[in-house]
């Protein structure tokens, strides 16, 4: 490339060291920015240049829009790479990023902005036919109101934040003597926590499964879906154990969903990476949100797809390059991930410090994600993922068989990882039937 495109990187950690990898593969600079308690992240060591923007505290620093912008102008940025989390998914610092000519690899802002308002999501995507889990997104007039209309969805229900997502702001309610006091009290914790007290109601799943769809689209009208993911092993909303594709659920209705999505994408001109979550419950998909970024579990998709999903955003973004074709994608075997977090196996607590020793785990469609190496420091600044252990057999227990050996090889000194963990779930029945739900973790896992 003559005058290779530069790409900042606005993260930290695994999908840092992910995305600096896709980059230079594809032959762009990278410029990346961290905090001052990042300075010995690894893709720092492998960017043409680091600018640190701001002291350890994320919204000093990862979340400091003007200074990752002031870094963006400083190296002659031509896009923004927000990866997950802390900016990932703000509207308004994506305008920002576009406004001031860098482009913002993701979604339109305005699209951004929909899907973070959980009940314009429901309803947009609920007219763009796709089934969504039956409930009320109206205005809440009063108690009596509220009683008549959840007395049509029937009890149990959940309440849920607007602005929420991830559980913040959400209320279970088992019947009408609980519904008035958990609308009211879920109002008000979302107006603290979010600044928007709206609330919707759904009818509760009690056992549902979280099953969600990768698509990927031009922006321009054209999109493909890759497929399935179940990321039911979660625990507090944090997904622990995620797999592609999707197992015991009726084939005709997954494929059916899969293309529902397309479509619906489609009508929105999405563009770039993005997933529709579903909770599935007696054979029925339920959507009930849409992450317009790349997620954690991406690479699982890749895995049985062989489709480079962050080198796809960034041709896409700097290039308008899109050579993905429906026809082509198939499903080659099965893919799982073990998400390695520095806390303590038992009791959760995280567990920062210094990482001694390093064995990374390896062989044949084994992967393992990671910026750690022997010496680096976990911060207790950030979330507690280190490592992901990814690996890929040609069906299921095989690919369990496998994914035991690769987290039996790997080495994690100095402090605590969930690395025990995941060795009683590979080994545990129902996990190995695919019989579980979203709390099976909690409820029957973990005890
Ligand atoms: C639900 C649900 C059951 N029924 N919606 C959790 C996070 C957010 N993304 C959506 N979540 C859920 N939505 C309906 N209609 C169950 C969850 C859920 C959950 C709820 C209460 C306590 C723990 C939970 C763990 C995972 C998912």
């Amino acid at each position: 490339m003559k005058n290779p495109k530069k790409i900042l990187i606005a993260n930290r950690g695994v999908i840092a060291i992910r995305a600096l990898r896709a980059a230079k593969e594809l032959g762009y600079q990278v410029a990346s920015v961290y905090s001052t308690i990042d300075k010995d992240q690894k893709h720092l060591k492998l960017s043409d240049e680091a600018i640190c923007i701001g002291p350890a505290e994320a919204k000093d620093s990862y979340l400091n829009e003007a200074a990752i912008i002031a870094a963006a102008e400083l190296v002659g940025a031509d896009a923004i790479y927000p990866g997950y989390g802390f900016l990932a998914e703000n509207p308004s610092f994506a305008e920002k990023c576009n406004q001031s000519g860098f482009k913002f690899v993701g979604p339109d802002s305005e699209v951004i902005e929909i899907m973070g308002d959980k009940i314009r999501a429901k309803e947009l995507i609920e007219s763009l036919g796709v089934p969504v889990v039956p409930g009320y997104t109206g205005d809440i007039k009063d108690q009596e109101h509220i009683e008549g209309i959840v007395e049509e969805i029937g009890y149990p229900v959940i309440v849920k934040a607007s602005a929420g997502g991830g559980g913040k702001g959400m209320r279970v309610v088992q019947n009408e003597a609980e519904l008035w006091d958990s609308v009211v009290s879920a109002q008000n914790e979302a107006k603290f926590a979010f600044g928007n007290g709206e609330v919707f109601i759904e009818k509760y799943l009690k056992k549902p499964r979280h099953i969600e769809v990768q698509v990927f689209g031009d922006g321009k009208g054209k999109v493909v879906h890759l497929y399935s993911r179940d990321c039911s092993l979660q625990r507090r909303y944090q997904k622990i154990v995620e797999e592609a594709p999707a197992k015991n659920l009726p084939e005709d209705k997954l494929s059916n969903i899969q293309d529902i999505c397309v479509k619906a994408c489609s009508e929105l001109k999405y563009e770039g990476a993005g997933t529709l979550e579903f909770l599935y419950e007696n054979n029925e998909f339920y959507f009930i949100e849409m992450n317009t970024r790349i997620q954690v579990e991406h690479t699982v998709t890749e895995m049985i797809t062989g489709v480079d999903l962050v080198q796809a955003q960034l041709s896409l973004a700097l290039e308008g390059k899109f050579e993905l074709d429906q026809e082509k994608l198939r499903i080659n075997g099965h893919a799982m991930q073990c998400r390695i977090n520095a806390e303590d196996p038992e009791t959760f607590i995280p567990s920062p410090g210094k990482i001694t020793t390093v064995h990374r785990p390896g062989g044949y469609h084994v992967r393992f994600e990671s910026q750690i190496y022997s010496g680096y420091k976990v911060p207790s600044n950030y979330d507690s993922l280190i490592a992901e252990v990814i690996v890929k057999d040609n069906d299921r227990e095989n690919t369990i068989n496998k994914m035991r050996m690769a987290l039996t090889e790997l080495v994690i000194e100095g402090i605590k990882t969930n690395q025990p963990l995941h060795l009683k779930i590979l080994d545990d029945d129902g996990f190995k039937n695919v019989d579980y739900y979203i709390k099976y973790l909690e409820e029957e896992l973990i005890k």
